[in-house]
């Protein structure tokens, strides 16, 4: 027995060191008769320490018992993982075959997966998007979840619209080369989101999946099921700041005209370290078209 209770008169209170003591000698395995002996020879009555060592070992399995509960509470509450879209499947090469184009891959990170492509839209496909995008431009929206629909939101100063897919022969170009990129089914992508972002415009850190906890979230996920991932692609390279940031790991990504930044999250938690914002724009203007896969057909 490696320490034992200083001497206590019968009736006294457990104190909280003589708690600490049986809980030790029960979790070293001590017979509880043993632990009896040690505190009768403390000058413990007999009666008053088996009563004393009964009380603290039911006490102290209720409260393992409660610290599993909530651990499994944690666990269990995690959304499950899915599949997502890897563009790299057999590991980092320097450039990579979509469709009809030889995409450059720059940067690849593994947590979060976050993967910076070049050369992935050409000058001409970069300045079609924004004359097309141009003509309908309005402050951009995001999806509400609490309610499903769509408004304005502050955290965003930016102006956007959406393609439908395939609008346009150039939207069909592009969403092909990204689906072979991807490998990921066409039907699974929503139609490309352009933005642009004036002077001082800036989208702050988000996640781009669909929040469980919001009531309005069910209703969005009947088309296609979660986001999945995201292909931000820059349309124009601006003369000063507007980079992608990943503030959980302290990564910005410079938006170089026809380059793209990847990124994916399997499930929609925090935990995927997807947060992501678009730095303000320090000078002149930027342009982006935004890519979002989900996990089944969005038709
Ligand atoms: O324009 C960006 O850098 C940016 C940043 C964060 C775009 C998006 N999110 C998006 O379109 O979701
Ligand atoms: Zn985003």
């Amino acid at each position: 027995m490696a320490q034992q209770p200083n001497h206590q008169p019968a009736h006294q209170p457990i104190t909280p060191a003589l708690r600490s003591w049986i809980v030790e000698q029960a979790s070293a395995a001590q017979a509880p008769e043993a632990i009896v002996q040690a505190m009768v020879a403390s000058g413990w009555d007999e009666d008053v320490a088996l009563i004393a060592l009964e009380s603290t070992l039911r006490e102290h399995l209720a409260e393992r018992s409660a610290e599993h509960s909530a651990e499994r509470a944690r666990v269990v509450e995690l959304p499950p993982a899915v599949a997502v879209p890897e563009p790299l499947p057999a590991g980092m090469r320097a450039a990579v075959w979509a469709h009809d184009r030889e995409v450059s891959v720059l940067v690849a990170l593994a947590d979060p997966r976050v993967i910076v492509f070049g050369n992935l839209l050409s000058g001409d496909e970069c300045d079609a998007l924004i004359a097309l995008a141009s003509a309908r431009l309005e402050r951009s929206e995001t999806v509400q979840t609490d309610t499903g629909a769509s408004e304005v939101n502050e955290s965003r100063t930016s102006q956007g619209m959406f393609f439908d897919r395939g609008e346009h022969e150039v939207c069909a170009r592009i969403e092909a080369r990204m689906a072979a990129l991807m490998q990921w089914p066409l039907e699974n992508g929503e139609g490309l989101q352009v933005l642009r972002y004036g002077p001082g415009a800036e989208y702050k850190p988000h996640y781009d999946y669909f929040d469980p906890a919001q009531p309005g979230t069910p209703v969005i996920l009947r088309r296609g099921g979660q986001r999945v991932a995201s292909l931000v692609c820059y349309l124009n390279t601006p003369a000063g700041g507007g980079e992608t940031v990943f503030p959980d790991v302290n990564l910005a990504v410079a938006p170089v005209r026809g380059n793209a930044v990847f990124f994916s999250y399997d499930r929609p938690h925090p935990m995927t370290r997807s947060l992501h914002g678009g730095a303000p724009v320090l000078d002149g203007e930027k342009w982006v078209a935004t890519k979002w896969f989900r996990e089944g057909r969005f038709e």
